[in-house]
């Protein structure tokens, strides 16, 4: 363990953008403070200073200094300490995978969140054909006999990509939508397997049910807050 940097990560459980921070630093194996926020509703002075321009989490303090938004702190992590490297050696296959990184980010996240936020079954329909779409193209960038997009160990796109999973499972059970399985997207449904098994996953992601709970949380509050406006 590496223990005479000051680390603090602020954090969300349930945050599949900071459960990439933690395996960052798990695969490392540097120690740090991990402190819960709150989310959405009760952010922490530290974080709104930490933080000012978008208040979300992850936020990793080093030495009091905060560095922001997952892609860019886990490269940090990855720059910052010895150990196992995430991003790969070789300058193509690392700008490969920033680019596969900031595709999962920028379509294949906002479709998936969409599902969970839709506010009719035509408006989650049209966002599930979208999740599927992208996550097809992901599939084809795996269809080359690796264990991992990382190689025979987990690497960036894997913890990027892997840290989503448990929520995937999570709208199976809340909307029936298979964003992977086995007969449309075989090799990405046993790299999710063998992700699910890795020791970095182990104790940094939760379980579905844990977003479930999460989401019903959130669905709770936005109905209250509809109730509310219209009183
Ligand atoms: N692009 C950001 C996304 C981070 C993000 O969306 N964090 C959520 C938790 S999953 C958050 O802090 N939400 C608080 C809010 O939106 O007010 C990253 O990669 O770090």
């Amino acid at each position: 363990m590496v223990g005479k940097e000051d680390l603090k990560l602020l954090g969300l459980e349930v945050s599949p953008f900071v459960i990439r921070v933690r395996m960052a630093l798990g695969i490392k194996g540097v120690s740090y403070e991990y402190v819960e926020e709150d989310l959405p509703f009760n952010k922490s002075d530290l974080l709104l200073a930490s933080n000012p321009v978008h208040k979300k989490v992850p936020v990793l303090i080093h030495n009091g200094k905060p560095v922001c938004e997952s892609l860019v702190i886990v490269q940090y992590v990855d720059e910052l300490f010895a150990g196992p490297p995430i991003l790969p050696a070789d300058p193509y296959e690392r700008a490969t995978a920033r680019f596969w990184a900031a595709f999962v980010d920028d379509k294949l996240v906002p479709a998936w969140i969409g599902i969970l936020k839709a506010k009719t079954e035509d408006e989650r329909a049209e966002k599930a054909t979208e999740t599927l779409a992208a996550i097809g193209l992901v599939e084809a960038t795996l269809a080359d006999g690796r264990a991992f997009f990382g190689g025979d160990s987990i690497g960036y796109l894997d913890i990027v990509l892997g840290s989503c999973l448990f929520w995937f499972e999570a709208l199976r059970m809340m909307h029936g939508v298979e964003i992977i399985d086995s007969g449309r997207t075989p090799v990405l449904a046993a790299w999710a397997e063998r992700f699910g098994e890795s020791a970095e996953s182990k104790g940094v992601v939760p379980g579905a049910d844990e977003a479930v709970k999460y989401a019903n949380k959130l669905a709770a509050a936005a109905a209250a807050a509809a109730a509310a406006a219209t009183k």
